[in-house]
């Protein structure tokens, strides 16, 4: 029978946003602030994000705990942690733009922690040079969504919630709008639209040990790759050294940075505070090297350098990844994190709130007496969509990413806390963006019917077949591949061997079936989010096996170190006409000489202020 798509729900507006996390409400104000009609959807709840999971802080050099800090320190920290692979020019705007968008939060109604002359509070995270993060407790991401919400929702933003985006609609090359689903009623609806950005975050839920919920299926990644955008990355995903590791019904939620960056130290089965034995040649300089002078640190000592502990998470998870290895585990097969021997109990509880319900709770650990057991969880894509730096447009005219889904700040590793302040200086470029884009259009993009058709065609196969692939298996098949072959360790024949099974999985999954019909249908669900999930993994595990070294959160055992080569090039990933999944190095450009010497420079020459005022200026 033939499909009448007029008699689809249609909603027009001039940006659609996808995605409702800190990126999606931050480009979503700066739109509707510039008086365009604003939609966003939201596959979930209104809230539910993996922001959130951002526990404790966001970046920001503004100098409130130590006025040695400024923008170009928090930029040369930046490069250092992501082993100057980052694109130079978001690494910029992201540390010059990062304070004024946190303070524009706080006029926003968010509550921050104070120091004791009433500035916003700022602790310590790994890879940071000085107490950076902006805080509330270790809730940070959870007020930024609530302040963020509230503002957009007064402001005049129109949420869909429980909305899944399907395909993106294009007019010739242009973005022309969304279809979509209702979660709930199974319902197809078609967004028109002048532009869309997308800010779906990652996808986590392709490992089965993840600090991603379920929404977390690369959805945004995979949208802009089959509507011809570029990927840039995606071998780079980071694994949060803390996660719980018991019980198992709560293993990869994660336990905050910021239990470190308050003091807390990491011991073996043996007692011993191990990451003394796991300091790298490029940080060695900036690391303490005895427990005595981590003591001193603690206790406020400036001159004394930072504990083992805050190293780059690339460099703790590895570190963790190998004393277990060596049998040094704790009973669960992770780490201890001690707190409660460097912090009185009221500290804790005050700095820590949620960490200290979280084991109470689900594990029954008084983290006030007793240390956790942690391991590393996939927690976030460095890589991703890739996109202009000022404008955050990718290679679809119209299309804008911003985000966990966006590719370049971070490079090779990202720093703790830097995820809330891209989310918030780039959410709002996006939509500076897509401003300027709409302005600039000569004629309003129309939406093709046969466009639609075919993706609801697509999309209702998975009920109408009459037998297929149980989705739910096809998922439990992807979690053991990507955890066997593409984990914190990699090898060539692991990633060929992960390579054959996608191929193996995407055969499979043309042919899934969803019993029912499509309202209140999880398996369906299920089922088409798949799909990303397997464009998103098989881009991860292709662009792993074409970096042949080891760089940040990419470690390939077969090539134990970093190549100098590997700085020249970004992997892209993108989809040939065939269809077929293709992969290519691509000459990155050299950075800006004023960027280099700041990246380089010596830190008492930049907190002196010798290469120039440190007042940002765009
Ligand atoms: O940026 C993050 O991922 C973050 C702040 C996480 C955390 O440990 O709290």
């Amino acid at each position: 029978m033939a499909l009448d798509v007029s008699e689809l729900q249609t909603i027009e507006h001039d940006v659609l946003v996808i995605g409702a996390g800190g990126a999606g409400l931050r480009a979503a104000i700066a739109c509707s602030g510039q008086k365009l009609d604003t939609g966003v959807i939201s596959k979930s709840l209104l809230g539910k994000a993996h922001t959130v999971m951002a526990e404790g802080g966001m970046a920001a050099a503004m100098g409130n705990v130590d006025p040695r800090d400024n923008w170009k320190i928090h930029f040369r920290d930046t490069m250092r942690g992501g082993k100057f692979l980052n694109v130079w020019r978001m690494a910029e705007l992201h540390a010059k733009q990062a304070p004024d968008r946190v303070r524009e939060l706080e006029d926003w109604g968010a509550v921050f922690d104070r120091t004791k002359d009433g500035l916003i509070s700022q602790r310590n995270f790994g890879g940071h040079r000085y107490p950076r993060l902006a805080h509330v407790g270790d809730r940070t991401g959870l007020e930024l969504i609530r302040s963020l919400q509230d503002h957009g929702i007064h402001q005049g933003i129109d949420f869909h919630m429980e909305v899944t985006a399907l395909e993106l609609l294009k007019d010739g090359d242009r973005i022309s709008g969304v279809l979509a689903y209702r979660r709930e009623t199974g319902r197809f609806v078609v967004f028109r639209c002048k532009a869309v950005i997308l800010s779906t975050g990652g996808g986590g839920k392709a490992w089965p040990v993840t600090s991603n919920s379920w929404e977390y299926t690369g959805d945004g990644i995979a949208m802009a790759y089959d509507a011809g955008a570029e990927l840039m990355d995606l071998e780079f995903t980071q694994f949060h050294p803390t996660g719980m590791v018991w019980p198992l019904s709560v293993r990869g939620i994660l336990v905050t940075e910021g239990v470190r960056g308050d003091g807390g130290i990491l011991k073996n089965n043996q007692g011993e505070r191990f990451m003394f034995n796991y300091i790298s040649e490029r940080f060695a300089p900036e690391t303490a090297a005895t427990v005595e002078e981590a003591h001193r640190w603690l206790e406020g000592d400036k001159n004394a350098r930072r504990p083992p502990e805050l190293l780059t998470r690339d460099e703790v998870a590895r570190a963790i990844t190998a004393e277990v290895k060596a049998g040094r585990g704790s009973p669960h097969g992770g780490v201890f994190l001690d707190i409660a021997s460097r912090r009185p109990a009221d500290f804790i509880k005050r700095k820590l709130p949620s960490m200290y319900h979280q084991f109470k709770e689900l594990a029954e650990v008084d983290i006030t007496r007793e240390p956790m057991e942690v391991g590393p969880t996939l927690h976030y894509f460095m890589g991703g969509i890739r996109v202009d730096a000022d404008s955050q447009q990718t290679t679809v005219p119209g299309l804008f990413a911003c985000g966990e889904c966006a590719a370049g700040l971070h490079g090779a590793n990202r720093l703790g806390g830097n995820s809330l302040s891209d989310l918030i200086v780039f959410g709002k470029l996006a939509g500076d963006g897509a401003k300027a884009y709409i302005q600039a259009l000569p004629t309003t993009p129309r939406v093709d019917g046969d466009q639609i058709t075919s993706a609801i065609r697509r999309a209702t196969e998975i009920l109408n077949r009459a037998e297929g692939e149980n989705p739910y298996l096809l998922h439990a098949r992807l979690e053991e591949t990507m955890a066997r072959g593409v984990g914190i360790v990699r090898t060539k024949n692991e990633l060929e061997t992960a390579v054959a099974e996608l191929e193996d999985l995407k055969v499979r999954a043309r042919t899934m079936k969803a019993p029912g019909a499509s309202q209140y249908n999880p398996g369906w669900h299920e089922a088409l989010a798949m799909r990303s999930l397997l464009v998103t993994s098989e881009a991860v595990t292709r662009a792993a096996l074409m970096r042949e070294e080891s760089r940040g959160a990419h470690t390939r055992l077969d090539h134990p170190d970093e190549n100098p080569e590997g700085l020249t090039y970004n992997v892209i990933v993108k989809k040939a006409a065939d269809g077929r999944m293709e992969t290519e190095k691509r000459r990155r450009p050299d950075g800006p000489p004023h960027l280099v010497a700041i990246a380089n420079a010596k830190i008492e020459d930049l907190e002196a202020g010798k290469l120039g005022t440190a007042a940002p200026s765009t």
